[in-house]
């Protein structure tokens, strides 16, 4: 990176926030983590600095960047850096009434709540997919990042019944009977091997017609493709899965998404980083917009 240049998704190609489609943004803390584990507070440098090193090709004084299959120097996405936790809310709220998509690089997972609750000031009805490998569905111990879903289900435009969870495969009795009485679709690991992430992804479609946002806790990758998270669990999505499923139902997605949990401080030469960042241009790329770009 050259000096005194700021750290940005070379992807994000928008010089400003004023035209862009997408605005992209990192949150750099994990307050809300209690993970033996930490690190996921750098995230979001570790995320742009890979996408950085493996995605933009210097080739003299010009660069050019290696897009995702059907993005192709047409993502119209700003980057807007870092922003406070105790800024989200109004930020979210303000990007969404500007009919813009928002993707958040984290940060532990309790930040999905804070944007959520911007989202659910401006949005009617919404529904959401969470893919991760816990239910985090915990309401019994304060706000966390084990209590998120607990907490969204609290909003007041919330439609639990469109909504879905993707990859769950470290479930506590407690978030079992949270998500049944709430009548959140499960999809867990199980079903994605027996029907194939294609038949999953279409399913998954299917139930969210509406005001859509994606949330994506990298653990929900299994450990081989994304070491660099706060609470592993084997047994999860390939990197293909994954990456399947931002630009599948990513095509449904008109709110935002987000891609949390990646902890630099376990990820192995960069890898679990450089997926974060993929996730997020194939989701941008795939997701409905609402503004025409340009002036
Ligand atoms: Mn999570």
């Amino acid at each position: 990176m050259a000096k005194g240049r700021k750290l940005v998704f070379p992807w994000c190609a928008s010089p400003s926030e004023k035209y862009a489609d997408s605005v992209i943004f990192g949150v750099a803390s994990e307050r809300g983590s209690r993970a033996p584990r930490k690190g996921s507070s750098g995230g979001p440098r570790a995320a742009r600095a890979a996408a950085e090193k493996f995605d933009l090709v210097k080739r003299g004084k010009s660069s050019s960047i290696m897009y995702t299959g059907s993005a192709s120097g047409s993502l119209n996405c700003y980057d807007a850096g870092d922003i406070q936790k105790v800024k989200i809310e109004a930020f979210a709220r303000r990007q969404v009434l500007n009919k813009r998509v928002i993707g958040c690089v984290g940060g532990d997972h309790s930040i999905t709540y804070d944007i959520l609750k911007g989202v659910d000031s401006c949005v009617g009805a919404w529904s959401f997919v969470y893919i991760d490998a816990h239910p985090d569905c915990i309401g019994s111990a304060g706000r966390y990042y084990g209590s998120v879903v607990h907490d969204i289900l609290a909003l007041k435009n919330v439609k639990p019944k469109s909504s879905l969870m993707i990859g769950v495969r470290a479930i506590e009795e407690e978030e079992k009977k949270g998500i049944e009485k709430a009548g959140i679709k499960f999809i867990g690991m199980d079903r994605i091997i027996e029907e194939g992430i294609v038949a999953v992804s279409k399913y998954a479609r299917s139930m969210i017609t509406n005001n859509v946002y994606v949330s994506v806790d990298l653990d929900s990758v299994d450990p081989a493709f994304a070491p660099g998270v706060s609470t592993p669990v084997p047994g999860g999505l390939t990197a293909r899965e994954i990456l399947y499923i931002a630009s599948t139902i990513g095509k449904s997605v008109n709110l935002g998404f987000d891609v949390m949990e990646l902890n630099p401080k376990y990820d192995a030469g960069g890898m679990t980083a450089h997926l974060a960042s993929l996730i997020m241009m194939n989701m941008a790329c795939a997701a409905r917009k609402r503004r025409q770009p340009g002036p």
